[in-house]
């Protein structure tokens, strides 16, 4: 477990946040789970950064803010401090803000963290209804609910956005926001993927949602994508999600 600095002051604090050359160290599971867009980003970011996974974690949970991962551990090198954040959203913003994957002003950002949080709660929908549920049976009728309740109005108004933005120009085709891979971008990218797993073409598909796949292969073009999608790290998130969650 990566040990925090113990004792600063909320301005030490908040030096370590605002480091120009910190280095990262995520905790989670050793799947993608809810983290894809984030590890996304960090490996995207041209930082420091090490995935980590708890030894304990029934033990380590105890140390822990609230109990939950991710934890992002920030360190600044130049004075070796480290500081432990919590809850996704708020390492998204924080990781999406320093590395430029929130547009390039306050009303691209607030867009980039609309659309992020729209899908973020189909996926929250996903992991409550149907990865939570032990029983097979139950778990089958979930999965029948969740994919007929949510996954079409998510797919239909967010093809919807993107098709708008690139009319009113706020987006190239691809992106939701701009010309550049953004946090929303990675986190429809990676939904839309596990979405269409459960789903097949019902509802995501080139003829259904051609903005939306556009999206998921301006993503799969970025250089620093590729290198992170190649990577060993990478390698091992897809054979445990795999191996879990069969998807
Ligand atoms: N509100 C938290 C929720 C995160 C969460 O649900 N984490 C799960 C894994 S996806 C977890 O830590 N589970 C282990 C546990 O609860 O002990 C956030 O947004 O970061």
């Amino acid at each position: 477990m990566t040990e925090a600095t113990k004792n600063l002051s909320t301005a030490a604090m908040s030096k370590i946040l605002e480091g120009k050359s910190n280095e990262y160290s995520l905790l989670y599971f050793p799947f993608h789970g809810v983290v894809p867009a984030l590890r996304a980003m960090l490996a995207m970011s041209g930082a420091k950064v090490t995935f980590t996974q708890p030894d304990d974690w029934p033990v380590e949970k105890k140390e822990t803010q609230f109990g939950h991962m991710p934890i992002l551990y920030v360190t600044d090198p130049t004075t070796n401090q480290t500081l432990p954040l919590t809850e996704l959203s708020v390492l998204e913003e924080y990781i999406g803000r320093k590395y430029n994957f929130l547009g390039s002003n306050s009303y691209e950002a607030n867009q980039i963290l609309a659309y992020s949080s729209s899908t973020q709660s189909l996926f929250d929908k996903f992991v409550t209804l149907v990865i939570r549920t032990a029983d097979p049976d139950l778990r089958a009728k979930m999965m029948e609910t969740f994919v007929n309740s949510f996954i079409g109005e998510w797919a239909e108004f967010h093809e919807r956005a993107l098709q708008a933005n690139v009319a009113a120009g706020i987006a190239k085709m691809g992106h939701y926001v701009g010309e550049e891979v953004s946090l929303a971008d990675l986190k429809t990218a990676a939904a839309a993927m596990v979405m269409m797993k459960v789903s097949g073409d019902k509802f995501i598909s080139e003829e259904k949602t051609p903005a939306m796949m556009e999206v998921c292969k301006a993503v799969g073009a970025d250089e620093r994508y590729k290198k992170w999608s190649a990577s060993e790290d990478m390698k091992l998130f897809n054979e445990v999600t795999k191996k879990r969650f069969s998807l």
